[in-house]
């Protein structure tokens, strides 16, 4: 049986950054438990699950050191698995995501598609747990400089279905693979939009599809009209509405650091479908995890 989480409608994977220098959060989050709250609060905001992230993917941005990363996600994912969360562990690392999936991690997020550490693939087959496999060109130091394609959908289409390949020919389970187009890696902003525009492409290789544009570069031309000076959380709203497109799309997740405005954006279309807006939200964790939540 898949080990990719389920629902009838698109879910919500909120972003929990244990990073000093995240573009978007600027290190809001950082520290276990300032992270760990911060999680609560987006699981009872209707978050479907969290992805913890201990190493900075901005452009540019330099690797974090493994020992790091390990002290900074660790900690947060037991604390957030314990509560009976669902975790995601953002990292390019196979050790990562053996030390997580051991303290309760169940989906391994690797934004490098297996590309950055050549055991990724033997680990979670090992470690049995979900894995999202993204289009990626290369690390952050540079990834701006390889955004050179004839026709980006093709090539990223076909770039992530050999990826997937390879990771089925090294052991991980196919029901348990989720695609990703990589937004912002690698790419112009209008490729990013060219690839949102056709993201059935990638639903067409027969696999669940995530999403990532949450407060991303790309959205930040369509918010100028009305915010010309503009911090990342302007773009909540605009990330809303690719939200809304992904759900009429059958996506089987968006990642984002905002959640309530994500889930009524699905809960809308679901309404749309005439599948009534109920149907959208009884399974919200509303409260469960309020009355978890550590006071302040
Ligand atoms: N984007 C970021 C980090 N991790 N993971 C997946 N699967 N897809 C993405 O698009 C993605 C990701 C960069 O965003 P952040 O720095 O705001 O977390």
């Amino acid at each position: 049986m898949s080990r990719i989480p389920s629902a009838s409608r698109t879910q919500v994977m909120g972003i929990v950054n244990v990073t000093p220098d995240s573009f978007s959060d600027g290190g809001e989050h950082f520290g276990t438990e300032a992270a760990v709250r911060h999680g609560l609060r987006l699981l009872a905001e209707g978050a479907d699950m969290l992805d913890v992230g201990g190493e900075s993917t901005r452009p540019g941005i330099a690797r974090t050191a493994e020992t790091e990363e390990l002290r900074r996600v660790v900690p947060v994912v037991e604390q957030l698995a314990a509560r009976g969360a669902i975790v995601s562990v953002d990292t390019m690392r196979a050790s990562v995501a053996r030390a997580t999936v051991a303290v309760g991690a169940r989906i391994i997020n690797d934004v490098s598609g297996g590309l950055a550490d050549p055991e990724m693939y033997d680990a979670v087959a090992e470690a049995g747990c979900a894995y999202v496999l993204m289009h990626w060109r290369g690390h952050s130091t540079d990834m701006d400089r390889r955004s050179s394609y004839h026709d980006v959908v093709s090539e990223v289409r076909d770039e992530v279905a050999a990826r997937l390949e390879l990771a089925v020919a090294a052991g991980v389970p196919v029901d348990d693979i989720i695609l990703d187009p990589g937004i912002g890696f690698a790419k112009t902003r209008e490729q990013d939009w060219e690839l949102l525009r056709h993201v059935d492409a990638f639903g067409a290789l027969g696999r669940p599809v995530l999403i990532g544009v949450s407060r991303k570069r790309f959205l930040g031309e369509v918010v100028a009209g009305t915010r010309p000076e503009q911090s990342p959380k302007d773009r909540d709203f605009a990330t809303a509405a690719v939200t809304g497109w992904m759900a009429e799309r059958g996506i089987w997740a968006v990642r984002t650091h905002e959640v309530r405005a994500q889930r009524d954006a699905i809960a809308v279309v679901q309404a749309l479908r005439g599948k009534g807006p109920r149907d959208a939200v009884t399974d919200r964790v509303v409260g469960t995890f309020l009355d978890s939540e550590e006071p302040r």
